[in-house]
């Protein structure tokens, strides 16, 4: 994987776009400020208006189980809670690009 750090404090905005220049795969944010139920949406809601629909958005932080469950509901991929492991979702972004992108070029 190409990983492009994009650093902290990036708004929506900027963070779509980054995504459409770097023609990106996945969003993978990390979350720790309490703002998940803000930044999740407007993320979202801007890859749909910029026709990002077929890239995956994923993260983590500390979000409560009722709230991911909002966010995966509006179209936000699984979210990584305290003590994942590295591998889970580096394995969870593996299947998803199979599934997604090489079985689209089969
Ligand atoms: C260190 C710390 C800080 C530091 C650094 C914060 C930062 N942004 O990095 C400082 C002192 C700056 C800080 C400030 C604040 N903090 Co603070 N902070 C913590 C603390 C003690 C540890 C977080 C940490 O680094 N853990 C170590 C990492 C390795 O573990 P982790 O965060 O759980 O990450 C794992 C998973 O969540 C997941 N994951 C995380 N990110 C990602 C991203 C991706 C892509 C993936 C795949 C997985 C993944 O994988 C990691 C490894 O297992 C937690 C409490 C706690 N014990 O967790 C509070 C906590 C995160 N802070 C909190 C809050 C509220 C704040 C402030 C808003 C306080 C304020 N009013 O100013 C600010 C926000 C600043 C900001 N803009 O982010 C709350 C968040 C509440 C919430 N989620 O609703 C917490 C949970 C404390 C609490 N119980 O209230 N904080």
């Amino acid at each position: 994987m190409e990983v492009i750090y994009l650093g902290l404090r990036q708004t929506p905005e900027m963070i779509v776009e980054a995504t459409i220049q770097e023609d990106a795969d996945v969003i993978a944010l990390s979350i720790l400020s309490g703002a998940h139920m803000t930044i999740f949406p407007r993320v979202r809601k801007l890859m749909v208006e910029k026709g990002l629909d077929d890239v995956l958005l994923t993260g983590g932080g500390i979000i409560p189980a009722e709230e991911v469950k909002e966010l995966e509901e509006i179209g936000v991929g699984r979210l990584f809670g305290p003590g994942t492991p590295v591998s889970e979702p580096i394995e969870y972004i593996r299947n998803w690009f199979k599934s997604h992108r090489l079985a689209a070029e089969v």
